[in-house]
């Protein structure tokens, strides 16, 4: 299997989806559309929209059916890094290589372009729900997206940032800041085929979703600004809670290791896992 051109190829069939969508976008507001799409088309890697794509295949599911999902998700994602950049927030200038929707739009635009992505991800979930299946795919992004997953790992990050750090704390923030929409990047698909291998999707999602975080965290302190497309050693700075803060870089690598491992162990009896075991390695040596 050639990995990269498997990656690549699901992310053309993303990016060609998006284009559709983005073409027939409503807005009242061309100034408000301009900045939604700034956001939306200014790079990223689409690893979400590319695992829910994998995975889909993996148990059979039409990729058509999975798109409208997969755009959704990374509207969510979108909107949730155009708010993270917000100066109340992380306030970083640089986001994706560019700069941050703030930085262009203004701040008031940047916030309701998050909103609106944030809206127009429900309205292409609800125009997808067709059967008991997409109904549980769009009920389990939604939980996964908001006070339950990222919004409420996000808020347990800011409050924990002058408090005792502590393990408990560190794998609380990262299962639902990021590790939820990862989840439900490998529990959507699993619904939309009934349930299909949920247990071992679900424990590959949550362990795919820490080594995501470990990583990131690690990035933060030996790669560059110009690779990661955003500030670097923002962590240690502001005094985040983050794996290298906690365990030091070695501990962090050996965190990746175990995560790893966790990960591929849980999807060994799946059926043409392979692509499935290379995003494992692709988000375990990125460089951005
Ligand atoms: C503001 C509601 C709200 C939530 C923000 C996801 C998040 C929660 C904040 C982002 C902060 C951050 C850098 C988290 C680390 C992991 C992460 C989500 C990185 C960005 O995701 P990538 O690497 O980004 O998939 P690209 O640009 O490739 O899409």
């Amino acid at each position: 299997m050639n990995f990269n051109k498997r990656f690549n190829d699901y992310k053309e069939i993303f990016e060609e989806a998006l284009k559709n969508r983005i073409e027939t976008l409503n807005s009242s507001n061309e100034t408000l559309k301009d900045a939604m799409v700034y956001s939306l088309t200014v790079g990223g890697k689409r690893i979400r929209p590319v695992i829910m794509l994998a995975v889909a295949e993996v148990l059979c599911v039409d990729l058509n059916k999975v798109l409208p999902f997969a755009v959704a998700i990374e509207c969510i994602h979108t909107y949730s890094l155009i708010h993270d950049d917000l100066p109340s927030m992380d306030n970083d200038d640089l986001r994706r290589g560019k700069p941050t929707n703030h930085k262009v739009y203004g701040e008031a635009m940047a916030i309701l372009a998050g909103d609106a992505l944030l809206n127009y991800a429900y309205e292409l979930l609800l125009r997808s729900v067709t059967d008991n299946n997409s109904l549980s795919a769009a009920r389990m992004l939604a939980l996964y997206a908001g006070a339950f997953g990222m919004v409420g790992g996000q808020a347990l990050d800011i409050l924990s940032e002058n408090t005792a750090k502590n393990e408990e704390i560190l794998y609380k923030i990262h299962e639902n800041k990021t590790g939820k929409l990862l989840l439900a990047s490998t529990l959507v698909p699993s619904c939309l085929a009934g349930n299909e291998c949920f247990d071992k999707l679900s424990e590959y999602g949550k362990n795919l979703g820490l080594l995501f975080q470990v990583t990131d965290d690690i990035l933060d302190v030996v790669s560059s600004a110009l690779k990661l497309g955003k500030s670097i050693n923002k962590d240690a700075d502001e005094n985040k809670l983050t794996f290298v803060t906690l365990y030091g870089l070695e501990g962090a690598k050996k965190y990746a290791d175990k995560y790893y491992e966790k990960a591929k162990n849980a999807i060994e009896n799946i059926e043409d896992n392979e692509f499935l075991v290379g995003l494992l390695d692709f988000v375990k040596d990125r460089e951005f």
